[in-house]
């Protein structure tokens, strides 16, 4: 398609020979359009896609600055060039032209070859720019289509975000995003296993990153908004650029840490469960092992009459009584105490104490277990088995001198401490 060239001269002739010279030097490569006046022109812009204007200065009613201002101030026209053809050659002319927004300007009388040269430089300007925003725009969809957030730095900050940024930050452009942070390594918490950036390596964090990428993944914490993320994160280097990739796997790492702590925890109780009790108590007996002043006591206790609540209340309620009893029992031991479900209406202690202490301990956690009105049932009581490490003592052999004392205790009428 032909480019489209509008000529604005108040004087008829200067239209005409613009007209000729142009299709004779370039064999009718435009379509010319001529304006006798800037309010034709404005018609013709209206009505025509113009490529370029060629504007006289010196008009009467509006001259070639205003119409100039006009084209430029109007959001259909503003990015058409502006060559100037004008008899005038001060300096303060010249200055003028560009200042309304001109791309160049040409004395008369021109030449017909730099007049065609000028013309399709211009031309060829706005083709090159929309070339470069085309590509731009390519690049900015591939990057939008990106479920990961995306975003190409400079090495010190973010030239580049797309749309999953923006809908992370919640912001529409990169100003904005500069509003927050400039770097996004800002946004990182520090937190074992996780990328970090001390402040004084903020300078050279993507190079850091990238050494550290070839050993093995990486992941970051970003905490925004009081909500706390995982990404995992991958960069490379293109040319001066960096281009860094998150994915959120924050749903997944949640996954991990419920699976790590149901290993550790008893669901109903939300207290240790018999695996993590086990693999303290072995540590505990280890320790014991090679310290002889360290000393222990393990205990067990059982819910008395635990049966009779279940068949007369129902199996939740009993659910409900197990869970109050180990939160009494916990709201009366400190956090560095081994308390643990052991299974079904059974609960285990150990406490870094000597046999004596562990006695009243445990003869205190019967007393408040003994206070407490369980709503719609009464007082419920548990009794004790307690026993103390002894040399060469094994987890079995304490278990089972504890579940002596227990059953000692049932036997002598229950609602007691024993000891073995
Ligand atoms: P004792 O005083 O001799 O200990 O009598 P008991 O009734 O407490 O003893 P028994 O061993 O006969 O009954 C224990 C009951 O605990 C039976 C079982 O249904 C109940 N139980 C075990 N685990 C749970 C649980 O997770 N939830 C509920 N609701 N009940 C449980
Ligand atoms: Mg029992
Ligand atoms: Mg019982």
């Amino acid at each position: 398609m032909k480019k489209k060239i509008l000529c604005i001269d108040d004087i008829q002739t200067n239209l005409f020979t613009l007209q000729s010279v142009i299709e004779s030097a370039t064999d009718h490569d435009y379509e010319i359009f001529l304006a006798e006046s800037a309010d034709v022109g404005f018609e013709v812009l209206l009505k025509n896609k113009i490529d370029i204007i060629l504007l006289d200065v010196m008009m009467p009613e509006i001259d070639g600055f205003e119409a100039a201002k006009m084209i430029k101030s109007r959001k259909k026209t503003k990015d058409i060039p502006i060559i100037f053809v004008t008899a005038k050659k001060d300096d303060n002319t010249i200055e003028t032209c560009y200042k309304v927004g001109g791309v160049d300007y040409i004395n008369k009388p021109y030449n017909a070859s730099e007049l065609i040269n000028r013309i399709s430089f211009h031309l060829d300007m706005v083709e090159n720019k929309n070339q470069l925003e085309a590509e731009r725009m390519f690049t900015q969809n591939i990057l939008d289509m990106q479920d990961n957030m995306v975003i190409v730095s400079d090495a010190t900050k973010a030239i580049h975000i797309n749309r999953a940024v923006k809908d992370f930050f919640n912001i529409t452009s990169l100003e904005e995003f500069y509003l927050r942070t400039v770097c996004v390594s800002d946004f990182f918490v520090k937190d074992e296993g996780f990328f970090y950036v001390e402040d004084e390596d903020k300078e050279r964090w993507i190079e850091l990153l990238l050494g550290n990428l070839k050993e093995k993944d990486e992941l970051v914490k970003i905490i925004y908004n009081s909500k706390e993320f995982v990404f995992t994160i991958k960069a490379s280097k293109l040319d001066k650029y960096y281009i860094l990739s998150f994915t959120d796997v924050t749903y997944m790492s949640n996954l991990a840490k419920e699976y790590e702590h149901n290993a550790s925890y008893d669901e109903l109780t939300q207290i240790y469960n018999r695996a993590m009790f086990n693999k303290i108590m072995e540590t505990k007996i280890k320790k014991a092992e090679l310290d002889s002043s360290y000393n222990f006591v393990f205990m067990i206790f059982d819910i008395d009459f635990f049966k009779r609540v279940n068949d007369t209340y129902g199996h939740s309620k009993g659910d409900e009584v197990l869970k109050t009893i180990a939160s009494i029992v916990k709201s009366h031991i400190r956090s560095e105490d081994l308390f643990a479900r052991w299974g079904g209406e059974e609960f285990v202690l150990s406490f870094d104490v000597e046999l004596q202490r562990g006695k009243e301990i445990a003869e205190n956690l019967r007393k408040n277990l003994q206070e407490y009105e369980h709503e719609g049932i009464g007082v419920i009581t548990c009794s004790f088995g307690v026993t103390e490490y002894k040399e060469k003592d094994t987890l079995p052999k304490l278990l089972a001198r504890a579940d002596k004392a227990l059953y000692d205790a049932k036997e002598q009428g229950r609602n007691r401490v024993c000891q073995a």
